[in-house]
C-alpha cells in the first residue's frame, strides 16, 4: 500500500496526470494520478490517507522546489492537474456526510488569487459533514461574497488566500462583510494567513486545515 501512495505522490510531483499523458516524457506509457488513485480506492486504502500521505506531500515537494528555482509555473500546473485528477476519486467519499443542511456556508478564493486546490478540499469536507456548501470558485470579490450573503442570509462564509499579495484583499472583504452584516461568522484559511492575522482584520475563526474549518463549523450548530 505504501508504494502505491509513494508513487502516486510521484505523479503529483511530477505532473503525471493519467496513462495518456506524455508529460513527463520519462514516465510516458505509465499509469497517472488519475489510474493511481482509482486502484487505491478499489484496493481500500483509506482516502484519507491517499489525500494526507501522498497528495498533499506531493504538492508539498512542488511548492518546495518552485521557491527553490527547481520548477517553474508550467510545472506546477501540471501537478494541480494532477492533483484534481486524483481528487475526482476520492471527492466521492468526503462528500457523503448522511446527515444534511446543519447551515449554509459560502466558500471563495479571495480576488487576484487563482489557487482553489485547498479551497475545493475544504469546501468537499464542509459538504461532508453536513453543511449546505456554495462556491463561489476563485478571485472572489467582496460584492460577490455580498451578494451570495443577501440570497442567503445567516450563512457562514469562508475565505481562501495563498498567495502574501491576496491578503490585503482577505482584509477589504471581511471588513466589507463585517460592515454589510456583523453577525455572519467569517472562517479564513490558506499557506500565508494564520491566527495573528484573523484577529487583526476581524476574521472570526483562522483553520489551518479542513479538519478545523469542519469543527469550528460544527461549533456553531
Ligand atoms: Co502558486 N504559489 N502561484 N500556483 N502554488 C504557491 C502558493 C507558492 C507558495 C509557491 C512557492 O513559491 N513556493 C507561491 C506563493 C508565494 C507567496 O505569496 N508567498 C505561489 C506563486 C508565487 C504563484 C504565482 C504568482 C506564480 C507566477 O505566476 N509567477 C501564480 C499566482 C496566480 C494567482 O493566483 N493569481 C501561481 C500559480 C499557480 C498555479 C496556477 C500554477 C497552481 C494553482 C492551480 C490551482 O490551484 N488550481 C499553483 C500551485 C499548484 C501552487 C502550489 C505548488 C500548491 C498549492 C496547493 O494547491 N497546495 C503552492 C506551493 C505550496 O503551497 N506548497 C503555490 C495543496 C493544497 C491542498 O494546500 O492550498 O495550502 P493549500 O490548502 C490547505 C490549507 O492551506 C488549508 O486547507 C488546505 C488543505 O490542507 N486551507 C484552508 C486552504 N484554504 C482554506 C480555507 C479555510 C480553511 C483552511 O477556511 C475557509
Amino acid at each position: 500500500m505504501s508504494e502505491l501512495l509513494e508513487k502516486i505522490g510521484l505523479c503529483i510531483e511530477f505532473g503525471k496526470i493519467n496513462n495518456a499523458s506524455v508529460y513527463p516524457p520519462n514516465m510516458r506509457g505509465e499509469d497517472g494520478a488519475d489510474e493511481l488513485t482509482k486502484r487505491a480506492i478499489e484496493e481500500g486504502v483509506n482516502p484519507g490517507d491517499v489525500l494526507n500521505k501522498a497528495l498533499i506531500p506531493g504538492m508539498d515537494r512542488v511548492g518546495q522546489k518552485f521557491s527553490e528555482n527547481k520548477i517553474f509555473v508550467p510545472q506546477m500546473l501540471m501537478a494541480a492537474k494532477a492533483m484534481s485528477a486524483a481528487m475526482k476519486h476520492i471527492q466521492p467519499f468526503f462528500q457523503s456526510g448522511a446527515v444534511k443542511q446543519k447551515g449554509t456556508f459560502i466558500i471563495g478564493t479571495v480576488a487576484g488569487d487563482l489557487h482553489d486546490i485547498g479551497k475545493n478540499l475544504v469546501a468537499m469536507m464542509i459538504e461532508g459533514s453536513g453543511w449546505e456548501v456554495i462556491d463561489l470558485g476563485v478571485d472572489v470579490n467582496s460584492n460577490q461574497f455580498m451578494e451570495a450573503l443577501k440570497e442567503n442570509p445567516g450563512s457562514a462564509i469562508g475565505l481562501s488566500a495563498l498567495l502574501t499579495t491576496t491578503m490585503v484583499n482577505m482584509e477589504k472583504i471581511v471588513a466589507d462583510i463585517n460592515a454589510f452584516s456583523s453577525d455572519s461568522k467569517i472562517l479564513i484559511g490558506g499557506a500565508p494567513v494564520n491566527t495573528d492575522f484573523c484577529e487583526k482584520i476581524g476574521a472570526d475563526f483562522y483553520s489551518p486545515d479542513p479538519q478545523g474549518a469542519v469543527a469550528y463549523l460544527n461549533s456553531l450548530t
